[in-house]
């Protein structure tokens, strides 16, 4: 299966709904029970990465069993953990920006660019800029954050991602962030670039994903509301919020 493509299709009807499993949070057959559940209520697209704490094992394991479980697209999302996975369906190839050490931008990507060629892996290459508060992903990646009110900046950013030949951009606010993007920062950047708009980082509820969608977020991306109670309901009415 292509990826590229299966996501590009998507977009013509929609909103695209990501759920991020977390490999250290909890053990790979669970894992794998979150993947089922989240493309029965809808999700599109699942991403396995962990920003620490993941040992290789663990992450073969689960992506072993989210591939087991799962037939919609699992893509490895790196987010700076020493372990490497691939065996799924896509590598996002993410460029953080807004780091302030080119190891993020383009040192670590330089080290696995021939082994994912001769491995003949799909990658998505990927704009990726840190908004505050950037959480653990901000911290080891070294982001210089963009400022929550500094919608220039974001912009500046994103047109780069573009100009520089990127089919995606993705804002982020960090794992566990108390709050998603800024709505009004979305539809800044919306406004300007014309590839499409991944947002993560904080959205909890389905008034955050209508909020995030409504301002232009194309991609949306979730991660810690599959490890609270009910998630099955609450990743529900996420879903609705987006693709009503
Ligand atoms: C992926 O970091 C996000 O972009 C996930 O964040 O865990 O806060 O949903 P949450």
């Amino acid at each position: 299966m292509n990826v590229n493509n299966y996501i590009k299709q998507k977009l013509n009807d929609g909103a695209v709904h990501v759920t991020l499993i977390d490999p250290s949070r909890q053990a790979p057959d669970a894992a794998g029970r979150l993947a089922e559940t989240a493309q029965e209520v809808g999700s599109d697209l699942i991403f396995v990465g962990g920003s620490s704490g993941v040992t290789q094992r663990t992450l073969a394991e689960t992506a072993e069993a989210v591939k087991e479980r799962a037939s919609i697209p699992v893509l490895y999302f790196p987010t700076g953990s020493e372990s490497v996975s691939f065996n799924l369906d896509a590598f996002l190839f993410l460029s953080l920006l807004n780091s302030r050490n080119s190891q993020f931008i383009s040192g670590i990507q330089s080290k696995m660019a021939l082994v994912l060629k001769r491995l003949e892996i799909e990658v998505l290459s990927v704009g990726y800029i840190m908004v505050e508060p950037g959480m653990k992903l901000g911290e080891i990646g070294e982001a210089e954050l963009v400022a929550r009110d500094n919608f220039w900046q974001a912009i500046g950013y994103a047109l780069t991602a573009q100009f520089m030949g990127m089919p995606y951009v993705y804002l982020e606010a960090g794992n566990g962030a108390a709050q998603p993007v800024p709505a009004g920062m979305i539809r800044a950047v919306k406004r300007e670039v014309e590839i499409p708009l991944i947002v993560g980082g904080g959205i909890r509820t389905a008034i955050d994903a209508r909020r995030v969608r409504q301002a232009g977020a194309d991609i949306v991306v979730t991660g810690t509301v599959i490890e609270t109670a009910g998630y099955r309901e609450r990743l529900r009415s996420i879903l609705s919020a987006l693709k009503d």
